[in-house]
């Protein structure tokens, strides 16, 4: 069953692959063949602490989060095998990173930890799946040329299919789930891909002979509450015929968006600047229109060859959207910011804009993707 509201959406969920191993593989290089484990290290002896997580390799050999290390240590002994601490500050900034990224394809932008997001496309995609499978590889080449980091995309009507369909195919994987297809997709899964199944309402659920979720959904939603309460139940009910209302959330925006370039080699010729900032420019604009907003500041920077940043800012009386503002502002700003220069070259440059404002029109779509 598919309601109106839900044939109208199109929600992806993003979720990074063994985020924090992939992140110390892609900071050194030599280990990507090996097993990599992150682990939480207690400070009480040696290898007294546990798995945060894995990558695929150590996985194979049984190696998951939450195991203690010893555990991990012996599942891996006849394997070549790195074991590295967690450095959150690390892994939070190349999420972030990420995020900033991510959130600019979508009006609706919902962050869910350190490493996973929904985004609500219906709009962008004119609630077309084949226009969301384009968009979603799309994401996915981005994040990779830029980040280096791989991830995997479901997408689905709502956010229960979208999130159960990333987790389908791991790692780099992209699975699509169209509202005809929903029944289908869950049905043979076990209700532990449901949010909110945990380890003992899995056993409360077999107890009850339901181990799938097309057993869930064929349970009457009567017997459901009795067990588990009104809330609970008619939630469960729902979710086993993938059946999901809740909004994509926009919580928090960036405050800032902004993109540098090196230049080919340093340079004191403000047209040279001034191209490379044309084209970052345009970048950023398209970015920022595409999540509805306008904005009211504009920041020119630039990092002269001795690695010092200099930066020009100009914040207008009121929000705009024009492009051509921003480009005859940061002509002003870098004329500015050169103007007692006399001695140092600049080696890169970069724009930011700021202080955004969401667009009236846009209302309408958050109203549209249930908000
Ligand atoms: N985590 C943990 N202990 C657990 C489970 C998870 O410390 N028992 C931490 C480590 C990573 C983070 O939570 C998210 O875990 P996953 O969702 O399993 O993400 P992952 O490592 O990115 O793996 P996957 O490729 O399956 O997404
Ligand atoms: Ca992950
Ligand atoms: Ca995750």
């Amino acid at each position: 069953m598919v309601t109106k509201l839900q044939a109208h959406r199109v929600v992806i969920h993003i979720d990074f692959d063994y985020f924090f191993a992939q992140v110390e593989e892609r900071e050194r290089p030599a280990i990507k063949d090996k097993a990599v484990v992150v682990c939480v290290y207690s400070g009480r002896g040696e290898d007294s602490g546990a798995v945060s997580t894995a990558n695929y390799i150590a996985r194979k050999y049984g190696v998951k989060s939450g195991m203690p290390i010893v555990f991990a240590k012996k599942k891996l002994k006849n394997v070549e095998a790195v074991f590295l601490p967690v450095n959150h500050a690390r892994y939070d900034m190349v999420s972030q990173e990420m995020m900033n990224m991510i959130r600019t394809y979508a009006y609706a932008f919902e962050q869910v930890g350190v490493d996973e997001a929904y985004l609500d496309v219906s709009k962008r995609v004119d609630g077309s799946y084949e226009k969301a499978r384009h968009l979603a590889t799309e994401i996915k080449k981005e994040i990779f040329a830029k980040e280096k980091i791989t991830c995997s995309i479901g997408i689905g009507p709502n956010k229960l299919v979208a999130k159960i369909a990333a987790g389908r195919k791991k790692p780099n994987g992209l699975t699509v789930v169209r509202p005809e297809e929903v029944q289908q997709f869950v049905s043979d899964l076990p209700v532990r891909e449901l949010m909110g199944v945990g380890r003992k309402t899995e056993k409360k659920l077999r107890e009850l002979g339901i181990k799938t979720i097309g057993q869930l959904a064929a349970c009457n939603i009567g017997r459901l509450v009795g067990v588990f309460g009104n809330t609970l139940g008619n939630y469960f009910h729902n979710a086993s015929l993938g059946i999901d209302e809740t909004p994509v959330e926009q919580r928090g925006r960036a405050k800032s968006i902004s993109r540098i370039v090196t230049l080919k080699q340093n340079t004191r010729d403000p047209a040279v600047m001034l191209k490379e900032i044309k084209n970052l420019a345009e970048d950023v604009h398209s970015s920022i229109l595409e999540q509805g907003l306008s904005f009211k500041s504009v920041s020119i920077v630039a990092v002269m060859d001795d690695l010092t940043t200099l930066s020009r800012s100009k914040t207008f009386q009121n929000p705009t959207e024009s492009l051509e503002k921003v480009q005859r502002t940061a002509k002003e700003l870098l004329e500015l910011l050169l103007k007692r220069e006399t001695d140092r070259s600049v080696r890169r440059v970069g724009i930011r804009m700021s202080d955004f404002f969401e667009e009236k029109g846009q209302k309408q779509l958050a109203d549209f993707s249930g908000n």
